[in-house]
C-alpha cells in the first residue's frame, strides 16, 4: 500500500517537473521587442564602428557596442536624403511620391497605415520620444511626447497630447531620459514594445552640451581631400549652397564672436538658439567658447587657412554633439542589459540621412552623392544576429518596416515597397547579400529650399551611379565608385562608359515602373512653385 502511494506521488512530482520543463522549452519564442534610436544627420564618417579616420579621433564607444554584438550594415542608403521625407518612409515602407511626404515643410498623412500601426495591431506596445517633424501629432502610438518641429538644442519644446511645454535641459539628454522613463515607468510588462527614441542631434546648429564644448579643443580633424573641390561638370554641386566656407554662418553656425574679448555672436540670424538658454546655461557656454574664439581673432586667418579653420571648428562642434548621443546609446543599453532585456530585444541604431563631414567642401546632405546617401544602421539581436558581422547588400531605410514586421510576426503588406533584411540577418538563410537587390532609387523634391540643390533622381548599383539632375536643369552624371569613390569625375557622355551608361538608364526605367513613378512626378505646377516659395519663406522666417 504504501509502496504504491509512494509511486503515485513520485508520479504526480514527475509529471508537474515535466510539464515545468514543457513550459521552459516553450517551442514558440516570445516575440522580440524593438528600440530604435535614430539620430539627425549622423553621418557614417562620425561613427567608430564605420572606422572612418574622422571618427577615430573621436569614437563613438557605445554605438559602437550594437555593432559589436550584432550586424553592421555597409550598403544602407536612404531614398530622398532629408528629414521629413526619411521619416515617413521608414513609418510606410513606401517611397516618397507614395506615401505623399515628399519634402520638408509638407504635412504627412497620418491616417495611412503605418508600422507602429501594423505592430500596434498585433499586439505590440508602441511609443515614440524626440523628433517628428512630420507636423501633425504622431498616430498609431500608445505613447508619444515629441519636439515641437526641428526643436532646439537647450531648453526645448516638447508637444504631448494638447499641450506643449519648455523642458529645461540638453536635449539628447532629455530624449534619452523619456527613452528610459517610459521603458521603466510608463509601458505595461506583459507586451512586447516597440519604443522610438529620436534624437535631435547632431542636427545643424551643432551645439554641444556645455560639459563638451572644449572636449576636441587640442584635435585635428582630418579634413577629406576633396575639401576645395571645385565641381568641374557637375552643376548642381556647382550652385548648391552648403559650402562651409561659404555659406555657414559665422554666429548661428560657427559660434564666432565679434572681436576679441566681446561675448555676442557674429551673424545669427535665429536668434532663439541662443536666447533661449538659461543666464546660467549662457555664461557656462561663453566661458567655454571665450578663450578659442579670441585665440582666433588674434590668428587674423583669411584665405585657405580661415576656411580650414572653419572646418576645424565645424567637426569640433558636430563630433561634441555626437558624444552625448553616444553617452544616451549607452545608457539605454545599459538599462536593457540590467534589466534583463538584451537577450529578446532588438536594438538598432540608424540615423535618418547621411551628412556631409567636409567631403567637397559641403556641409548638410541632400545630394544622391555617398555621403548623403548613406544611412549607417546597426543592428543587434543576440539570439538570431551573428556578433561583429557585416551586411554589404544594397539595402534602404524602405527595408525597415517589413524588416520590423517580420520579426514580429506580423504580415508585410503587399503594398510595402521594401524587403525585410531578416534573411540577411539569419546566417542559415538562402539569400546571399549579392543577391539581395541589384540597385536601388532615390529621388530628391526639395528645390528652390534651404541650400538649393537641385530635383534630382537616379540609380545607383555596387559599383555605378547614374543621377539626373532636372527642373531648371537638365543634367545628367555618372560615377563609377570603385574607380572614383569620391565622386569626382563625371563620366556621362564618355565613349568608354557609352554600355554602362545605357544599363544604368534601362536599370533607372525599370525602377520607375516597379516602383510606379508616373510622369507626373517630374512636373511642377505653377501653383505649385508659389506655394512651395511661401514655404520657404515661412522657413526662412524661422516658422518651420
Ligand atoms: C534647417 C537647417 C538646414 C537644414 C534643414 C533640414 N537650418 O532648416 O541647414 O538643411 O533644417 O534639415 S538651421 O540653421 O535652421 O538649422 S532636416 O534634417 O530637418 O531635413
Ligand atoms: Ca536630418
Amino acid at each position: 500500500k504504501n509502496f504504491l502511494f509512494l509511486f503515485f506521488v513520485s508520479s504526480l512530482f514527475l509529471a508537474c517537473n515535466q510539464n515545468k520543463n514543457e513550459k521552459e522549452e516553450d517551442p514558440k519564442p516570445k516575440r522580440p521587442n524593438i528600440v530604435f534610436i535614430m539620430a539627425d544627420d549622423h553621418a557614417e564618417q562620425a561613427i567608430s564602428a564605420y572606422g572612418h579616420p574622422i571618427s577615430k579621433l573621436a569614437p563613438t564607444p557605445n554605438i559602437d557596442r550594437i555593432a559589436e554584438n550584432g550586424a553592421r550594415f555597409i550598403n544602407n542608403f536612404n531614398t530622398n536624403s532629408i528629414c521629413g521625407p526619411s521619416r515617413a518612409v521608414i513609418l510606410t515602407g513606401k517611397f516618397s511620391h507614395v506615401n505623399g511626404f515628399r519634402m520638408n515643410g509638407e504635412v504627412f498623412d497620418g491616417s495611412q497605415p503605418t508600422l507602429p500601426k501594423y505592430l500596434k495591431e498585433s499586439g505590440y506596445q508602441t511609443a515614440i520620444v524626440g523628433k517628428w517633424h512630420l507636423h501633425g501629432k504622431p498616430q498609431g502610438f500608445d505613447y508619444w511626447h515629441v519636439l515641437n518641429d526641428q526643436g532646439n538644442y537647450y531648453n526645448p519644446e516638447f508637444i504631448k497630447d494638447q499641450d506643449t511645454t519648455i523642458i529645461e535641459g540638453y536635449t539628447t539628454d532629455i530624449i534619452t531620459d523619456m527613452g528610459i522613463d517610459w521603458l521603466s515607468n510608463k509601458r505595461e510588462n506583459e507586451k512586447p514594445f516597440f519604443l522610438m527614441v529620436h534624437h535631435k542631434a547632431p542636427h545643424r546648429n551643432w551645439m554641444p552640451p556645455i560639459r563638451h564644448i572644449n572636449t576636441y579643443d587640442s584635435i585635428e580633424f582630418p579634413l577629406p581631400e576633396t575639401y576645395f573641390a571645385r565641381h568641374e561638370g557637375q552643376v548642381a554641386s556647382q550652385e548648391q549652397l552648403q559650402t562651409i566656407y561659404e555659406d555657414m554662418y559665422e554666429g548661428h553656425d560657427l559660434k564666432l564672436t565679434v572681436s576679441k574679448g566681446s561675448d555676442s555672436l557674429r551673424h545669427n540670424p535665429w536668434t532663439s538658439d541662443f536666447d533661449r538658454m538659461s543666464s546660467e546655461q549662457r555664461k557656462a557656454w561663453d566661458e567655454a567658447y571665450r578663450a578659442k574664439n579670441d585665440a582666433f581673432h588674434e590668428a587674423n586667418l583669411t584665405g585657405r587657412e580661415l576656411a580650414k579653420w572653419k572646418g576645424q571648428r565645424y567637426l569640433r562642434d558636430y563630433m561634441g554633439t555626437v558624444q552625448a548621443v553616444d553617452e544616451g546609446v549607452g545608457k539605454i543599453l545599459d538599462y536593457l542589459e540590467q534589466n534583463g532585456l538584451t537577450e529578446n530585444t532588438i536594438i538598432v541604431y540608424t540615423t535618418d540621412q547621411g551628412f556631409y563631414l567636409g567631403e567637397k567642401g559641403f556641409f548638410d546632405k541632400r545630394f544622391m552623392y555617398e555621403e548623403s546617401l548613406a544611412m549607417p544602421l546597426l543592428i543587434q539581436y543576440p539570439p538570431v544576429i551573428e556578433k561583429g558581422s557585416t551586411v554589404d547588400a544594397l539595402t534602404q531605410n524602405l527595408d525597415f518596416a517589413p524588416t520590423f514586421l517580420d520579426f514580429a510576426g506580423a504580415r508585410i503588406p503587399e503594398e510595402m515597397q521594401g524587403k525585410s533584411l531578416k534573411p540577411l540577418l539569419t546566417p542559415d538563410s538562402e539569400i546571399a547579400d549579392g543577391e539581395f537587390r541589384d540597385a536601388v532609387y532615390y529621388h530628391y523634391y526639395d528645390f528652390p529650399a534651404f541650400h538649393m540643390v537641385k530635383r534630382h533622381y537616379g540609380v545607383r548599383t555596387e559599383r555605378y551611379k547614374l543621377i539626373h539632375f532636372y527642373d531648371d536643369i537638365d543634367t545628367w552624371e555618372l560615377y563609377d565608385l570603385k574607380e572614383d569613390p569620391t565622386e569626382v569625375n563625371n563620366l556621362y557622355g564618355e565613349a568608354e562608359y557609352a554600355e554602362i551608361q545605357e544599363r544604368l538608364h534601362s536599370k533607372l526605367d525599370s525602377l520607375q515602373q516597379v516602383y510606379k513613378v508616373t510622369e507626373a512626378e517630374f512636373e511642377t505646377t505653377p501653383e505649385e512653385k508659389v506655394e512651395q516659395a511661401y514655404r520657404n519663406f515661412a522657413r526662412l522666417a524661422g516658422e518651420d
